[in-house]
C-alpha cells in the first residue's frame, strides 16, 4: 500500500427518446417526496427497458453476427422479485464457489483459499487503479458479469445476478428486506450488537472536511442465515473503524486472515444516502459521465458518499466497509448489481452517447487522479487476474447488450 492510498481512501469516505406517456427524460428536476420519486424510478426503468430492447433488435437485424438478441437477451431482476427456490438457487451458487479451491496461486495472495477468494484477491490487487478512475463502471460491470458466469459455468446456477434497491430498504429497513432478514433466502443478516461503537469518521486526517456516519444496530459476527459460518479470508485492508481509525492486516492485504463475516446494518446511512430521490438525481441530473460517475461515488469535499457509498456503508462491518476486501461480504455482489443498474438507466437515457464511444468514459487511471495520471481511454484493457478471463477493451464493456454482454434489468 502506498502512504498516500490511505488518504485518498479516507476521501471517499469523505436513445432514442422512445415515445412514452410519462417524458421523464426530458427533465433533471427530481421531486422531493420519496414516493413520487419511485414512481418516476419505475418509469425510467420500464422505459430503459424498452431502449434496450429497440437497440438490440436494431443491431440484430442490420449485423447477422452480433450474437445479443432478443431471444437470448438475459433479464437481472431485484433480489425480492426472485422466488423462494430462485433465491436457494443462488446463494448455493456462491456457497458452491466459496468451496472450490482458488486459481490464484498461493505465491501470488496466500490467503486466497477458494474460488470466491480469487474475486477478492483481484478487487484488493486493483483497487487503486478500479475506484475514482475512468474504469471503474466498465471495470466493476465486467467483474460481477464474470462472477455471475463463474456461478453459471462453474456451479451450474441457472439463474441471473440478483440486484439490491436500495430505495427499497430506505423505506422498508433493511434487517426487515429479503436481503438482510437473516432468513435462509437472505445474505444473512445483521452482525451480533456491539455497545457503544461510536461514529465512523472517514476522512479524518485528511485535508477535506470529514464525514461523520452513525453506527447501527450490529458491528459483530453474522448470526443468522445462510452466510453465519461463512470464513473471510483476506485483508482487512483500509477498514474504517470507530473513531476515524483505519484497521488493516499486519501480515498484508493478502495473507491468509480467516475470521467470520461482520456487519452493521445503519438504516440512516440508507435513508440519508441512498433513498429513491438520491437514485433518480444521480440518474437525471448528470450530463456527462464524469459528472455521473462522481455524483455516484460521492463528490470529496460535499459531505456526501453518493448512493455507492450508502450501499457500502449502510450494511457496514469487514469487510463491507473495507474499500479493498469489500466482495467479501455476499451482499457485495447485490449492491453492484444496482449500481451497474444505476449506470445502465442514466445509459439508456442516451445510448448513443453514453453507452459506446469515446464521450461515454471519463476520468484518469488512478484513484482521484493521485499520483497524476493520464486520461483512461477507450482502448484501455481491463484484466481480471485470476477470477477469470480474458481481457477486454474498455469499449467492449459500455453497453450491456454487445461486446461480452447480453443482459438488461428489470
Ligand atoms: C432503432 O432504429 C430506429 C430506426 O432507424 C431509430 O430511429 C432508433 O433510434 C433506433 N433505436 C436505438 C435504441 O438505437
Ligand atoms: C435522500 O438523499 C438525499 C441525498 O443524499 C438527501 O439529501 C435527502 O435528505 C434524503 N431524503 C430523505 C427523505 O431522507
Ligand atoms: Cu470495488
Amino acid at each position: 500500500m502506498r502512504a498516500t492510498s490511505l488518504a485518498l481512501f479516507a476521501l471517499q469516505a469523505a436513445s432514442a427518446a422512445l415515445a412514452s406517456p410519462v417524458t421523464v427524460r426530458q427533465t433533471t428536476v427530481v421531486p422531493t417526496d420519496p414516493a413520487e420519486a419511485l414512481v418516476q424510478l419505475q418509469a425510467l426503468a420500464q422505459e430503459a427497458l424498452e431502449t434496450a430492447q429497440e437497440a438490440v433488435s436494431n443491431t440484430t437485424s442490420s449485423t447477422k453476427r452480433d450474437v445479443c438478441t432478443l431471444f437470448n437477451l438475459k433479464i437481472r431482476r431485484e433480489w425480492g422479485a426472485f422466488s423462494k427456490n430462485e433465491k436457494l438457487d443462488y446463494i448455493n451458487a456462491v456457497k458452491c464457489l466459496q468451496s472450490k479451491p482458488a486459481k490464484t496461486p498461493a505465491t501470488v495472495a496466500p490467503g486466497a483459499k477458494t474460488r470466491y477468494d480469487d474475486f477478492v484477491a483481484v478487487h484488493v490487487q486493483q483497487t487503486m487503479e478500479i475506484h475514482y478512475t475512468g474504469s471503474f463502471l466498465s471495470w466493476h460491470r465486467y467483474f460481477i458479469w464474470t462472477f455471475e458466469k463463474a456461478l453459471q459455468d462453474e456451479c451450474g446456477y441457472k439463474g441471473t445476478l440478483p440486484y439490491w434497491d436500495w430505495s427499497k430498504t430506505a423505506v422498508t429497513g433493511l434487517s426487515k428486506s429479503p436481503i438482510f432478514d437473516g432468513t435462509a433466502t437472505s445474505m444473512s443478516g445483521d452482525g451480533a450488537f456491539v455497545a457503544n461503537k461510536g461514529n465512523i469518521i472517514l476522512g479524518a486526517n485528511g485535508d477535506l472536511p470529514p464525514i461523520v456516519l452513525p453506527s447501527g444496530t450490529g458491528g459483530g459476527c453474522v448470526t443468522s442465515g445462510p452466510f453465519k459460518d461463512m470464513k473471510v479470508n483476506l485483508g482487512p485492508v483500509s477498514l474504517d473503524t470507530p473513531g476515524g481509525i483505519t484497521a488493516s492486516n499486519p501480515n498484508g492485504p493478502l495473507a491468509y486472515n480467516p475470521r467470520c463475516l461482520k456487519r452493521d446494518l445503519t438504516d440512516k446511512i440508507n435513508k440519508d444516502y441512498a433513498n429513491s430521490t438520491a437514485i433518480l438525481s444521480v440518474i437525471l441530473q448528470p450530463q456527462d459521465i464524469d459528472t455521473f460517475q462522481m455524483k455516484l461515488q460521492g463528490v470529496p469535499g460535499s459531505g456526501n458518499i453518493g448512493v455507492h457509498g450508502g450501499g457500502h456503508y449502510s450494511m457496514g462491518g469487514d469487510p463491507g466497509r473495507d474499500v479493498f476486501t469489500s466482495p467479501g461480504d455476499p451482499a457485495f455482489w447485490l449492491h453492484h448489481g444496482q449500481i451497474d443498474r444505476t449506470w445502465w438507466l442514466w445509459q439508456m437515457l442516451n445510448p448513443v452517447k453514453r453507452a459506446q464511444g469515446t464521450s461515454a468514459v471519463a476520468g484518469t487511471i488512478t484513484f482521484m487522479n493521485a499520483p497524476p495520471s493520464r486520461q483512461t481511454t477507450i482502448e484501455d484493457i481491463v484484466n481480471l487476474g485470476y477470477a477469470g478471463n480474458p481481457t477486454f477493451k474498455i469499449k467492449d464493456l459500455l453497453s450491456t447488450t454487445s461486446g461480452p454482454f447480453c443482459y438488461v434489468y428489470l
